[in-house]
């Protein structure tokens, strides 16, 4: 058969990814299925059902990342992998890393139908927790499968209640038995909405990443005074969230003065929180991004400093956590060129770009031959609910994804 003539049902995909848009479903169209929560236990326990259905190998691992393998006519050779994330954020949106299971699922259906067996074994996966919202930090699952991060400091981590990742784990049932230890991977491919602006401004329909920024998360943690907002003269407060605010502001400003980079303050908590009396302890993130890591390093090294000022001059002492990073991922130029060539032999606009999301393909590249392929997101936005990309769209990143599956797992 000429596989270069093969081509996904859109149908079928458009129908797993709205079935999956159900669980978790959000009032605004969006969804949320926090990582270990029952809404993602459910969406993995279809993904696993539809696994099964085309006679795939299902395995999880320790950290619950789900790998389901279909045979190729070598079974000792390296495998051939895409995969991508169930879980969502708070109020996320219904394409950001469902659309590369889904995608995965799609080719391997497509294989099925058509009966091919490939050289090379093919694998799909679901990565647990590659937000990192609930626990901290992204791509956590991949990052101990990949060696980079330890198992049981992953399972340590807390969410906002003191729940702990491992035991939410467990509870959803998904804490596997075998190691979360990296196999042998010929090629790795992960399909994705853009989360930007760029393709939908250029017109493009298939992004080809070069790879993917540095990220670098802090959590921060400044203590003050409490006290009755009332009879509390304004000299002499330590008013942590005063502190937190100015220091917020430097984030903003010190990404702008230096540029070639992002950085954010996302997620502050305050206590106690009440209108009527003086903050005695925030806690807020920032995270810093940047294709040149030394770059982030050195916006970090300047807020420091201007964190540790500002604590100083309002009495309000600072705990600063290097919480976690991962390099930036300069992708495998063979494979971002399949993507690229993929594109044109099919006949789809195609972009050479970056990565300003995270991904598990961050990881992967430091393991083995990795590329990614992206998708326009309407109006460019991303975790929100209004997050959104054409079915045609969805079918034709699919399509470029079978391609590349296809010509790598055929691969001697
Ligand atoms: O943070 C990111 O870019 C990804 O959504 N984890
Ligand atoms: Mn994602
Ligand atoms: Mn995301």
């Amino acid at each position: 058969m000429d596989k270069s003539n093969l081509r996904v049902n859109g149908k079928r995909l458009r129908m797993s990814l709205e079935e999956m848009a159900k669980i978790g479903g959000t009032p605004g169209g969006g969804v949320e299925r926090l990582a270990h929560s029952d809404e993602d236990k459910t969406a993995r326990d279809l993904f696993v059902s539809w696994l099964k259905e085309i006679h795939c190998d299902v395995t999880v691992d320790e950290m619950g990342n789900i790998f389901g393998r279909r045979k190729g006519e070598k079974e000792s050779l390296p495998t051939v992998m895409s995969g991508s994330h169930v879980d969502s954020q708070p109020r996320g949106g219904r394409f950001d890393g469902i659309l590369g299971v889904m995608g995965m699922l799609e080719v391997m259906r497509t294989l099925h139908d058509n009966g091919i067996v490939t050289k090379r074994p093919v694998t799909i996966v679901d990565w647990t927790n590659e937000e990192g919202s609930r626990f901290a930090p992204a791509m956590i699952a991949s990052g101990v499968w990949a060696g980079k991060l330890d198992r049981d400091w992953a399972y340590g981590r807390t969410d906002k209640n003191g729940k702990k990742q491992g035991d939410e784990l467990a509870r959803i049932g998904y804490k596997g038995k075998q190691p979360a230890k990296a196999f042998p991977v010929h090629a790795y491919y992960e399909y994705h909405i853009e989360q930007g602006p760029i393709l939908e401004r250029e017109s493009k329909t298939i992004g080809a990443p070069k790879g993917i920024l540095c990220l670098h998360w802090y959590d921060i943690y400044l203590t003050g005074t409490a006290n009755q907002v009332g009879p509390t003269p304004m000299e002499g407060r330590n008013d942590t969230l005063c502190s937190a605010a100015e220091m917020i502001l430097a984030v903003n400003r010190v990404a702008h003065q230096l540029g070639n980079m992002v950085a954010t303050v996302g997620e502050i908590q305050n206590y106690p929180n009440s209108r009527n009396i003086i903050p005695d302890k925030v806690h807020f993130t920032v995270d810093i991004r940047s294709w040149d890591d030394g770059h982030a390093l050195r916006a970090w090294d300047l807020l420091k400093k201007e964190f540790n000022i500002i604590a100083e001059r309002r009495s309000t002492p600072i705990r600063m956590e290097e919480t976690w990073r991962v390099e930036h991922a300069p992708f495998n130029d063979k494979l971002v060129r399949r993507v690229l060539e993929s594109a044109e032999e099919l006949g789809y606009s195609s972009h050479y770009m970056v990565s300003g999301a995270g991904h598990d393909a961050s990881y992967m590249n430091q393991i083995c031959p990795t590329a990614m392929i992206f998708i326009p997101s309407k109006n460019g936005r991303s975790h929100v609910e209004v997050e959104e990309s054409t079915w045609e769209d969805c079918e034709a990143g699919a399509n470029i994804l079978l391609q590349c599956i296809l010509k790598s797992a055929d691969e001697s």
